[in-house]
């Protein structure tokens, strides 16, 4: 059997509940956009897709190698974007403050998992948090003007202990997550 999975970086419940009053602020523009729920929200370091079961124990064994190398760190939520382009939003995303560890941790996950034969990013990381996909265009100038008060916002100090290995099963009402296993960064 085969399950979707992906490396994250998971949140506190603090942290999720900040985020969350001001995706309550977003939300009052009536843009169409399918917001990502507090409990839903997640940093990924990376998105495996179709993962045969009988890799798990593997990619586990990788991902305790690579946590070893890193040391925990902090970083920050701060600031507000969209991907690819205001013309054009599709993902509206929080930005990510001293990210250089979280690129290095990235790139030793992307590849390690090379190894096992998930494919490899063809672009480059951009460390984000996902709050929301844009559905149709209606009311994107309001959205993108309340966007711009984000700007310099900071949601929090993040201290990253652990990666996680998740699931996602795609339901009628949303992606419902689940933790598979967690794995301590300088063990
Ligand atoms: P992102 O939107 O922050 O990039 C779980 O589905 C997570 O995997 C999502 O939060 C999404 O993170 C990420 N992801 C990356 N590539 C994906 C893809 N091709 N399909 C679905 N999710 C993807």
């Amino acid at each position: 059997m085969s399950l979707r999975c992906f490396i994250a970086i998971e949140l506190t419940d603090e942290i999720k509940r900040n985020i969350d009053t001001y995706v309550e602020q977003l939300k009052a523009t009536k843009a169409d956009v399918k917001w990502v729920p507090a409990k839903n929200l997640h940093l990924t370091l990376k998105f495996l897709g179709s993962t045969p079961e009988e890799l798990l124990t593997e990619i586990n064994r990788k991902l305790s190698s690579i946590a070893k190398l890193h040391d925990r760190f902090t970083s920050r939520i701060f600031g507000a974007g969209v991907f690819p382009d205001i013309k054009q939003p599709r993902v509206i995303w929080l930005g990510i403050k001293d990210a250089e560890d979280m690129i290095k941790l990235q790139k030793n996950a992307d590849e390690s998992m090379a190894e096992l034969g998930f494919k490899k990013e063809d672009r480059e990381f951009s460390p984000h948090l996902t709050i929301g996909r844009v559905r149709s265009p209606k009311n994107k100038d309001m959205l993108i003007k309340e966007l711009a008060t984000l700007k310099e916002v900071d949601f929090g100090k993040i201290e990253v202990q652990n990666i996680t290995l998740m699931k996602s099963e795609l339901k009628p009402g949303g992606a419902e997550y689940f933790r598979l296993s967690e794995i301590l960064l300088g063990k």
